[in-house]
């Protein structure tokens, strides 16, 4: 027998799953800013331009410059990947992972426990990392000073920050 209930309802059920997330995410908003950062759930982040390209440590010192507990930014979940590529728009954007000694480590000393790394990455071409334009701001290691030759270069930053 047809179930003529099977396509209302697993639509209402996934309507009401949007707005328990959508409501979640509303009360999950928590805490304060600096100026300039926005909040998602308790993290503050920023996106910092240079306007040519600047390498990965210089990234980090401008993060770092912009106050106490400021890094490069981690990524610990698909939902602030998907936050953090939506605020990079679509340019190549420094964060804040590092292979150190054959490890990845994120620079504000948190887990490393989420990646998104692109097809066929990590590739070993670098110990830097940065959300790959090209490939849906996935994830490409890469040489660390922004310079990738033909006019490619890394010009963008995201900071973040625990909300206060
Ligand atoms: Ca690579």
């Amino acid at each position: 027998m047809r179930n003529s209930f099977s396509v209302p309802y697993s639509d209402i059920l996934f309507r009401s799953i949007t707005k328990h997330l959508e409501r979640r995410q509303q009360s999950d908003q928590n805490g304060t800013c600096l100026n300039g950062f926005s909040l998602y759930q308790n993290n503050c982040y920023i996106i910092g331009s240079q306007g040519s390209e600047i390498s990965w440590a210089d990234a980090r010192l401008h993060c770092q410059t912009l106050g106490k507990n400021v890094d490069l930014v981690s990524i610990h979940s698909a939902f602030e990947q998907a936050y953090v590529a939506q605020q990079s728009n679509g340019v190549d954007t420094w964060i804040g992972l590092l292979n150190e000694d054959g490890n990845w480590a994120w620079v504000d000393n948190t887990p490393f426990d989420y990646h998104d790394w692109a097809p066929k990455e990590p590739s070993g071409d670098g110990s830097c990392v940065h959300l790959d334009q090209k490939r849906g701001m996935l994830w490409n290691d890469n040489n660390c000073d922004g310079n990738y030759g033909d006019h490619l270069y890394i010009t963008q930053y995201i900071c973040k920050a625990s909300a206060t």
